[in-house]
């Protein structure tokens, strides 16, 4: 890994930079959420931030993207418009879905991320679709969807895995395993010896597995992976074991309620992946200390100017209310 710092400085720093504007945005909204001016649920993502960083890092633009309730991470790794972010979870007008849809219903086509729904599994015939949509454009571009180990557990994940090996489609799934779907460990919801990764690869679909808390391994990963699905070769399934720090919903942390042991907790706390790279890099000594707190300045600042614009925008009209995103009635 420490060759893979020297030699590719910008997109160590491109990781570290998405990583951290994703957890700095995320412990402003905590902050702040109990103004009660964010009406709207919100999931964070704190802890799980090296997947989408790397992935989308991964990704080109014209790639395109869609996830799930847990969706910042993946909006702004994607390169989504943090102001239209904060608007939308503030329900303005100036949001990416005019403020109707909150956290998480966002959207930004321009940078191909093609949106987030609620409904746990329901964007990845979503993204098979899209998949399917680039196949007979025959152009090279990927279709990735984001989802939870949850979605493993819908009948719609096997239909999609299914259609996308049997058509070759060029979509890249992403399974985020952080254990638990709400308050029910994987142990109670399926077989205790079951590699999800293992059950995928059984369906044709070429899977792998990996530590979801290492960037720098799971941009690696991605890429000899993304290589072969722009040559045609069909999708590609990876399972990344990572964790939740907060709540499931809202901006607490609830291991008090019992479903979690606070060990687990401090355990995976400490397998922090922004720490992790930020120690690889200064190992390496290939930026100072110094440098590294600069940016992280300038990412707090381009967060406060997005809250501001938030605070600031007006709330959709009520006679709006019917209209869709393109401003027609539905
Ligand atoms: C079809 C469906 N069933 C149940 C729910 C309620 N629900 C919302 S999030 C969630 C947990 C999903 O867990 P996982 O996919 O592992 O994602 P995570 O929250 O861990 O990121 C559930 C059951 C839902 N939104 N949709
Ligand atoms: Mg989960």
């Amino acid at each position: 890994m420490g060759n893979f710092i020297k030699e590719n400085l910008e997109i160590t720093l491109e990781l570290f930079r998405k990583m951290k504007m994703i957890r700095l945005t995320e412990e402003m909204i905590a902050d702040k959420y109990c103004e009660g001016k964010m009406r709207c649920p919100t999931h964070l993502y704190t802890g799980q931030e090296a997947i989408a960083a790397a992935v989308c890092s991964v990704l080109r633009q014209s790639d395109f993207v869609v996830s799930t309730h847990r969706s910042h991470g993946h909006y702004l790794a994607k390169g989504g418009d943090l102001k239209k972010m904060i608007a939308e979870i503030y329900g303005k007008v100036t949001g990416c879905s005019k403020g109707k849809g909150g956290s998480m219903h966002l959207i930004n086509k321009g940078v191909g991320f093609m949106g987030s729904t609620a409904i746990v599994g329901g964007t990845i015939p979503i993204a098979v679709g899209l998949g399917l949509s680039i196949k007979l454009h025959k152009t090279d571009q990927i279709s990735c969807a984001f989802f939870g180990d949850g979605a493993i557990e819908e009948g719609v994940f096997y239909e999609s895995v299914n259609f996308a090996v049997l058509k070759k489609l060029p979509v890249l799934f992403i399974c985020e395993n952080n254990l638990y779907s709400v308050y029910s460990h994987l142990n109670v919801r399926q077989p205790e010896d079951r590699r999800i990764y293992k059950m995928v690869q059984g369906m044709g679909c070429p899977s792998m597995y990996g530590d979801g808390n290492n960037v720098l391994q799971i941009y690696e990963k991605v890429k000899s992976a993304t290589y072969l699905i722009r040559q045609g070769k069909g999708p590609f399934f990876f399972e990344f074991k990572t964790y939740r720090w907060k709540e499931h919903c809202g901006p607490n942390y609830d291991n008090n309620l019992g479903y979690r042991s606070e060990d687990e907790f401090i355990f995976w706390k400490k397998r922090d992946p922004i720490c992790y790279l930020e120690k690889q890099i200064l190992k390496k000594s290939v930026i100072s200390k110094n440098e590294i707190e600069k940016i992280s300045k300038s990412i707090l600042k381009e967060i406060e100017e997005a809250f501001e614009f938030a605070e600031e925008s007006p709330f959709p009209e009520q006679n709006d209310i019917f209209k869709n995103l393109y401003g027609e009635y539905v």
